[in-house]
């Protein structure tokens, strides 16, 4: 029985199959955890959630924000963007259980065996596990719910401030699919930065969410994905950077959580 982590998959069929044909994945004693993202901007999303699908009872995603953009298109009935590639998805006869199998996943778990958080992004440093974990399911009740759509259409934008404790449900909402699903940079205040994607070299009063003081003394690790510029680097152990942007041309990446070795795809 071993425990997995991989990274983004964005539409990346051949990849996957490879790391889980090198790590002899066998779902009927393992697990695989998905980082998120598993669509978009790659050519093949619908073979990869398929798979998943087919995988399900073996595998826990924690949702990207291509995941929750595709729930929004397809809950709002919008037209995709051509860029994402997500045509065949859509078609496919089994769009409504996709949909309704990537909204029952979360946004970030805990695994108690290895001490280690998972989730798209990463944590708001100033979140306890167990707050982010109640945070978690809060969101995933509105991403589940008859106001899916709604809660979903509202997310975009650019809200900087994280804001858990108002009675204005959406801001609560996008606070947290913010954090879990598109943070980097926060200012000095920690609020969130939009317009970075760079590495971690950025030098203008930004900082990498994980260079907070808290994750230098942490028994918990963090792995996410999401910020591919990082090319797997972070700067403490306890943060473990899992996009290593295959689709930019890069390998895809996957951690052993019981050995923490990682190997990268053929
Ligand atoms: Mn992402």
């Amino acid at each position: 029985m071993a425990t997995y982590a991989i990274g983004d998959l964005q539409g990346c069929y051949a990849p996957f199959k490879n790391l889980l044909d090198q790590v002899d994945f066998n779902p009927s004693q393992d697990h695989l955890y998905l980082v998120g993202d598993l669509v978009a901007r790659g050519p093949d999303s619908l073979s990869c959630i398929d798979l998943v699908y087919t995988l399900q009872d073996s595998v826990t995603v924690t949702l990207g924000n291509h995941d929750l953009h595709l729930l929004a298109t397809v809950l709002t009935d919008k037209q995709a963007n051509p860029k994402d590639k997500l045509e065949p998805l859509l078609a496919s006869d089994k769009l409504p259980a996709y949909v309704a199998y990537l909204q029952s996943q979360p946004l970030c778990v805990y695994n108690t065996q290895y001490d280690s958080f998972i989730s798209h992004a990463g944590i708001y440093p100033l979140w306890t596990i167990e707050t982010a974990l109640q945070l978690s399911s809060w969101a995933k009740d509105c991403y589940q719910g008859p106001d899916a759509a709604r809660y979903l259409s509202a997310m975009y934008g650019k809200q900087s401030d994280v804001i858990i404790d108002t009675k204005d449900t959406q801001i609560k909402f996008n606070s947290i699919v913010n954090v879990f699903s598109r943070m980097r940079f926060l200012t000095q205040d920690l609020s969130l930065d939009f317009d970075n994607k760079s590495g971690i070299e950025l030098n203008n009063g930004l900082t990498p969410w994980f260079n907070h003081s808290r994750f230098k003394t942490s028994s918990t690790q963090f792995i996410f994905g999401h910020w591919a510029a990082l090319e797997g680097r972070t700067t403490t152990t306890k943060t473990i950077a899992l996009d290593t942007g295959y689709v930019w041309g890069g390998p895809m990446t996957l951690l052993n959580l019981s050995t923490n070795e990682q190997i990268t795809s053929k």
